[in-house]
């Protein structure tokens, strides 16, 4: 399965998204942001929980594929670490 997300303006173009559980799966992340650094990184709850997947962080303008390991199956958290205000919802069914 392949996600794609952009980041533009500092914001992901998608609150939430939704992927099979304990599948890996690849986030194609379109940052589009000259010079500025974005990544995609996933946590087991929220902000401060457990790292699931750490993206690497990269300046824009660059399109990077992530390869990301299963998840277990609940709803998980998104950010950019550079931008904790750029987050979401990874729903793992
Ligand atoms: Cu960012």
């Amino acid at each position: 399965m392949v996600i794609t997300i952009v980041a533009l303006n500092i914001r992901f173009d998608l609150a939430e998204f939704s992927i099979p559980a304990d599948t890996p799966f690849r986030i194609v992340f379109d940052n589009q942001d000259a010079g500025v650094p974005h990544n995609v990184a996933i946590y087991d709850s929220g902000p401060g929980g457990s790292g699931l997947f750490k993206g690497e962080i990269f300046n824009g303008v660059k399109t990077v594929t992530y390869d990301v390991p299963g998840l277990p199956a609940g709803d998980h958290y998104f950010q950019c670490d550079v931008h904790p205000t750029m987050n979401g919802t990874v729903r793992a069914a």
